[in-house]
């Protein structure tokens, strides 16, 4: 960036010099050469020349407010890189790019820099890897802040449909917060830092459906993590726990919570008190917490698969089909059964519905233009 920026800022400064010498140059030839009579003592062709010089420098440089922010704006679009093509700040620039995602909504996650993360794009689908293979892919502040910027990103790119979530390599999807990074939190830092809270807004209000695909362990907020997403699919190998009471503490982002109402209240509550039972892939798909199992190999390809496929659909029908079943876990049944109806009935106004509605009567596939 700062050498992007050093650029563009030289090419404007002597682009100002220049406009300012050929004002001059205008000036002098228009009182020695054009109109010698407005000049005849000859006095007045100094002032002029340095009027006309000033004046250039100043029209220029009012120019290159606008022309700097432009070209500015199109070398992102080129290098699709606002942290170093864009702001002098980079460390700036993530902040704006988590607090303010629509800033960079012309972005796309792909091309961004992370060290503890993996991104990629796969066609419709915004693929993110955990990767901190040494400890287990342990959830830590900074790939959290890693993880947010890149699913805002996603979330913001109008060419991605659905995210998949997963971890590196085939031990574990994540071991859970980090043990080493939290032993010396406190209470009082913790209450009014709000800690977790920033750990788990974005994935909050992502409107697209993201697919963890979980190929190892995914104990304490990595059993979270996955449950904050919309599908769990499982690798053979993959295991779940809550193993937060063995320290001395209790599930933070869900474990007591979006775990009862996925297996029920008999095994949550065995798997949170004791914190050493685990359920095995299999397990956690007979008690409903998994949709499906893949062998390890393939687990990841056959997330993307099944994420292409949801991408493919109309993204507004898709947004609103994962609004209504989230309100299942929040509103009673007559709420939930209403806003599901205003849904289905907002959706006629799509032109997805006319298109979708018109091929199934025609005979051929639909094409959604996500409108
Ligand atoms: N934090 C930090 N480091 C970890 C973690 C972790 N959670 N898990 C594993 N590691 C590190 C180990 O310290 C070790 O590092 P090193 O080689 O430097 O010693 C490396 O990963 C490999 O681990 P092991 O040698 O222990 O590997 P094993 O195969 O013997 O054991 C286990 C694998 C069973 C997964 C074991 O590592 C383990 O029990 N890990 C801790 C699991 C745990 O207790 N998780 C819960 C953490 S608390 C939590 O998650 C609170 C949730 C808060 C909300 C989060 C919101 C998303």
């Amino acid at each position: 960036m700062v050498a992007n920026d050093c650029l563009v800022d030289s090419v404007l400064f002597c682009g100002g010099l220049l406009c300012g010498t050929a004002c001059a140059v205008a000036g002098y030839v228009y009182v020695a050469v054009i109109n010698p009579a407005y000049n005849v003592h000859g006095s007045y062709t100094t002032p002029i020349v340095i009027m006309a010089f000033v004046m250039g420098v100043f029209i220029s440089g009012m120019a290159t407010t606008v022309i700097s922010a432009g070209t500015k704006a199109m070398l992102v679009c080129i290098t699709r890189d606002p942290y170093h093509s864009y702001c002098a700040d980079p460390q700036l620039a993530k902040d704006l790019a988590q607090t303010r995602p629509e800033v960079f909504s012309i972005m796309s996650a792909a091309s961004a820099e992370y060290t503890l993360i993996k991104t990629r794009i796969e066609g419709n689908v915004g693929v993110v890897e955990l990767h901190r293979p040494k400890a287990l892919n342990a959830l830590c502040t900074d790939l959290f802040r890693e993880l947010n910027d890149a699913l805002a990103r996603f979330d913001q790119d109008k060419n991605i449909g659905a995210v998949v979530l997963t971890g590196s390599g085939t031990r574990a999807f994540a071991a859970g917060a980090d043990i080493k990074e939290m032993k010396d939190k406190d209470f009082v830092t913790n209450y009014t830092k709000g800690f977790l809270n920033l750990w788990t807004e974005q994935i909050d209000r992502m409107r697209k459906p993201i697919i963890a695909a979980v190929n190892g362990y995914a104990l304490g907020g990595g059993c979270e993590l996955a449950m904050m997403c919309d599908i769990i699919y499982a690798g053979e190998k993959a295991v779940f726990g809550q193993p937060e009471i063995n320290l001395g503490i209790i599930p933070g982002a869900g474990g007591t919570q979006r775990l009862v109402h996925a297996i029920g209240k008999a095994k949550a509550m065995e798997m949170v008190l004791t914190g050493n039972a685990k359920l095995t892939a299999k397990e956690a798909e007979a008690a409903g917490l998994v949709a499906r199992i893949f062998p390890i190999e393939s687990l990841v390809e056959e997330a993307i698969k099944i994420a292409q496929e949801i991408a493919s659909k109309s993204q507004p029908s898709v947004q609103m089909a994962k609004e209504a079943v989230n309100a299942a876990f929040e509103m009673p049944l007559s709420s939930g059964l209403r806003f599901e109806r205003r849904l289905f009935q907002a959706l006629f106004a799509t032109k997805d519905q006319k298109e979708g509605m018109a091929a199934f009567a025609e005979k051929r596939k639909p094409n959604f233009t996500h409108e």
